[in-house]
């Protein structure tokens, strides 16, 4: 295939919402992160294939008509970016809670009947240029074959919210792997390749991997990718710099989330010196959960209102560092 157009041709984001403003359950696709390294390709979805490729016995090219006859499938998911690459332990919240329809890529690749020795997918997009000074030919990122078994939620997603997918998030259709990092659901998906190894790219081996830690917090020297997401929460409400009074209890509520869901949040009204239990939504499939905490202020003056969920695999937010690092939120009590 020859090279698209990008337009526009070169990095393009879009900050979400502040987690004030987070007050919907479902993120309405403009209030959506937005996040291009390279530009946004300019697509024609009746010339898009999409090539199965690599360790497989029966290799595919797919057209979009082909694509949209396996079965279709839509979830809500958490969609969150890991933030910048080149800063990836400032903490950020830049967290949506989506709609994607499309197909299970587990029946494609079955259509392609992987061979035994394939651990890996790499997955293409279709955009290119340079990122940090730095030439690729395409973005590209890798996935472990063992997270795409028979009936996975893993999708090529070809819907947002139940419309077409905009060109922005990777029109005609992307990849989509719920509970990890938004950076490895790659849009504007052309190719899939099924490998014995992880993919040697700026994007899977450079950026979006973590140093590795020993239990006493001592850098190892190896990585791991950034794949899983840890367990985080942003509190909703009251918002920062809001002043509530002592003569009535309010509600402090947000919104908590962690690949395999979250078991629970406790929250701290005096900057995390005390924490208590909030009630927290069971998980739901792939969404985000609510939990809430009627607070009845009791001293007046600044205070900061802190949250920490712990995800059902027992990890906890840190307080302080990485990216999933506590939210804080300053309120004045009058
Ligand atoms: N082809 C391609 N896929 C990509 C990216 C990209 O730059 N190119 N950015 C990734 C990152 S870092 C994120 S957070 C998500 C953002 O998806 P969205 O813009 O649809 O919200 O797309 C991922 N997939
Ligand atoms: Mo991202």
């Amino acid at each position: 295939m020859s090279r698209p157009v990008l337009n526009p041709a070169s990095f393009f984001r879009r900050i979400p919402l502040a987690p004030q403003q987070m007050c919907d359950r479902r993120t309405r696709t403009d209030d959506m992160i937005v996040l291009c390294h390279l530009g946004v390709p300019q697509l024609n979805r009746d010339e898009w294939v999409l090539t199965i490729d690599g360790l497989v016995e029966h290799p595919l090219t797919l057209p979009f008509a082909a694509l949209t006859r396996y079965p279709k499938v839509s979830l809500t998911s958490i969609h969150q970016c890991a933030g910048s690459p080149l800063n990836p332990s400032e903490p950020t919240q830049r967290i949506c809670n989506v709609t994607w329809t499309g197909v299970r890529l587990s029946d494609v690749l079955a259509a392609s009947r992987p061979r035994p020795d394939a651990r890996y997918i790499w997955s293409y997009g279709a955009d290119f240029g340079a990122f940090n000074d730095v030439a690729v030919d395409c973005y590209m990122k890798d996935l472990p074959l063992d997270r795409v078994q028979p009936q996975s939620d893993v999708l090529v997603a070809y819907e947002l919210n139940g419309a077409p997918l905009p060109d922005i998030h990777g029109f005609p259709a992307r990849l989509v792997v719920p509970g990890f990092y938004g950076t490895n659901s790659v849009k504007w998906l052309t190719r899939m390749t099924l490998a014995d190894k992880r993919a040697d790219t700026p994007f899977t081996t450079r950026w979006y991997n973590d140093p590795i830690l020993d239990d006493a917090g001592v850098d190892t020297g190896k990585t791991k990718p950034v794949w899983s997401i840890a367990p985080q929460s942003v509190i909703v409400s009251p918002a920062p710099d809001e002043t509530v009074t002592t003569a009535a209890a309010i509600e402090i509520w947000g919104w908590s989330w962690a690949d395999g869901g979250v078991s629970d949040v406790e929250l701290s009204c005096d900057d995390g010196a005390t924490w208590l239990a909030t009630t927290v939504e069971p998980p739901q499939g792939r969404e985000w959960q609510r939990f809430a905490f009627l607070w009845q202020p009791k001293r007046t003056g600044r205070t900061t209102l802190c949250a920490r969920a712990r995800s059902l695999s027992g990890l906890q937010q840190p307080l302080d560092s990485g990216r999933n690092a506590v939210h804080r939120v300053e309120v004045t009590v009058t």
